[in-house]
């Protein structure tokens, strides 16, 4: 083999057996010539060729495509073709891509400088405004991720109750926090990875599995670990292993499980705060947590993460108290400004309703399809996120979820992107309706659908 044919191979072979254990065959879309250049170039020097892991498409096959713009709805690549995302970022861009208010509003402040270390009058706005909106949230530290909000509340529920356990449910995603990485959703069930290597045994002896929606295991736990759970983590709507909407009941029974046994129940909101409600999941379910993280909506497009909760919590943050938390870039301005524009315009009345009935209409489109051509399916959505599952009839907790048909996800993602239409590269993560979404976008979206599935069943 020549050098230029053995380096061609190394760098796609890994994409052309994941195609293969996957059962995509035929003519996959493989992306322009120039993604696919850039992509070599980027595995050269960044591992894997991208900055977190999901990006690089393994579980479908195929090396990404590389984003130039967005703008609206809409995404266009290097090689020149635009797609109706729904990505959104992997949920934050809930306004769309470049929204004339939230560039504005960035165009104002970038010119008055970047970061400063110091106090902002922004960030205060900020947090009046979460405070506002998630009755739940009396204080809030402003942060620079998820993953950074989520190791902090776990950090501060810890010293709050002086206890170490963790309970976390299969399939959710907490961020890449050591603690965390115990049966983690997302780029983790992507990868198929149980848990990460570099993880400590002990860090993750701390943390305890139940299955989404099992409140009588969460029970069990305590019973088996008396005295000894500082709290209780989870996305009220899960969106990182899918969409999987809470059972009724399955909030409230955390609730009270957590208040009967001393421990924290915090709520990760990443992606459901702002999302599918201005109070966020315990708006929509009436839960109130003791601790929340935000992340994704927060930042209007830009890294900005926080978590709040009680006053008497809270204060046990430095410098109030003795529970250390720090950040060069935390409440960093130029996010502050996207997410107060942001936050602000999901203020209008009506727009959650928008949300939802578009939401609606997707998932009805779909169905219709799945009904009409007889593909075995199930559509999980709350408000504006959702999942389509292949080959299963029902999707309330990982395991049901990993039993989903993947090669078929696989080929479903390829043919929508052959038609235009972006999608999340995961059978396991959520695709996002944005307000600039329009419902002409929706039907065009429905169609491609409708003929991808005639050509699917027609083999
Ligand atoms: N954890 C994100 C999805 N749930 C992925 C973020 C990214 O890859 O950009």
């Amino acid at each position: 083999m020549q050098e230029k044919n053995v380096e061609t191979f190394l760098l796609l072979g890994p994409t052309i057996l994941t195609a293969a254990m996957l059962g995509v065959t035929g003519v996959l879309f493989m992306g322009g010539r120039k993604s696919k250049a850039l992509f070599k170039r980027a595995q050269r020097r960044i591992p894997g060729g991208v900055n977190s892991p999901v990006r690089a498409w393994k579980s479908v096959g195929q090396s990404p495509l590389f984003i130039t713009h967005g703008k609206g709805a809409r995404v266009y690549d290097i090689d020149g073709k635009s797609y109706l995302d729904f990505v959104c970022s992997w949920g934050p861009l809930i306004l769309g891509h470049a929204h004339a208010k939230v560039v504005a509003s960035l165009k104002k402040v970038l010119g008055r400088g970047t970061t400063f270390g110091a106090p902002t009058p922004g960030e205060v706005e900020l947090a009046e405004l979460v405070c506002e909106r998630i009755v739940s949230i009396e204080k809030i530290r402003l942060v620079s991720s998820g993953t950074e909000a989520a190791m902090s509340a776990i950090r501060l529920a810890r010293a709050f109750t002086r206890r170490n356990k963790v309970v976390k449910f299969d399939g959710c995603y907490h961020g890449h926090a050591d603690g965390m990485l115990v049966r983690a959703g997302s780029g983790v069930a992507t990868l198929a990875l149980p848990d990460s290597p570099g993880v400590p045994a002990p860090f993750a002896a701390e943390t305890l599995v139940a299955p989404y929606n099992g409140a009588a295991e969460v029970e069990a736990l305590f019973a088996e670990f008396p005295d000894a759970i500082a709290a209780v983590i989870v996305e009220p709507v899960c969106g990182n292993m899918g969409v999987m909407p809470p059972v009724p009941g399955f909030l409230p029974a955390l609730r009270r499980i957590t208040q009967e046994n001393g421990a924290l129940l915090i709520f990760d909101e990443v992606i459901t705060g702002f999302r599918v409600a201005p109070g966020g999941a315990q708006g929509l379910y009436g839960v109130s947590p003791d601790l929340t993280c935000l992340g994704k909506i927060l930042g209007g497009g830009l890294p900005l993460g926080a978590f709040g909760g009680k006053r008497e919590i809270m204060d046990l943050l430095a410098p109030q108290g003795p529970v250390y938390q720090a950040g060069t870039l935390s409440g960093n301005p130029v996010a502050v400004a996207a997410g107060l524009v942001t936050v602000k315009e999901l203020s209008r009345q009506g727009v959650y309703r928008e949300l939802d009935e578009k939401g609606g209409k997707l998932e009805e489109g779909l169905e219709r399809v799945l009904t009409e051509r007889k593909i075995a399916g199930v559509i999980n959505r709350v408000g504006s996120m959702l999942t389509l599952f292949f080959g299963v009839q029902r999707v309330k907790d990982a395991a049901e979820a990993r039993a989903c048909d993947r090669a078929r996800f696989a080929r479903f993602f390829h043919g929508m992107l052959e038609r235009g239409i972006y999608l999340p590269p995961s059978p396991f993560e959520a695709a996002f309706v944005s307000l600039a979404h329009t419902f002409r976008d929706l039907d065009g979206t429905i169609e491609a659908f409708a003929d991808w599935a005639r050509k699917e069943t027609q083999g």
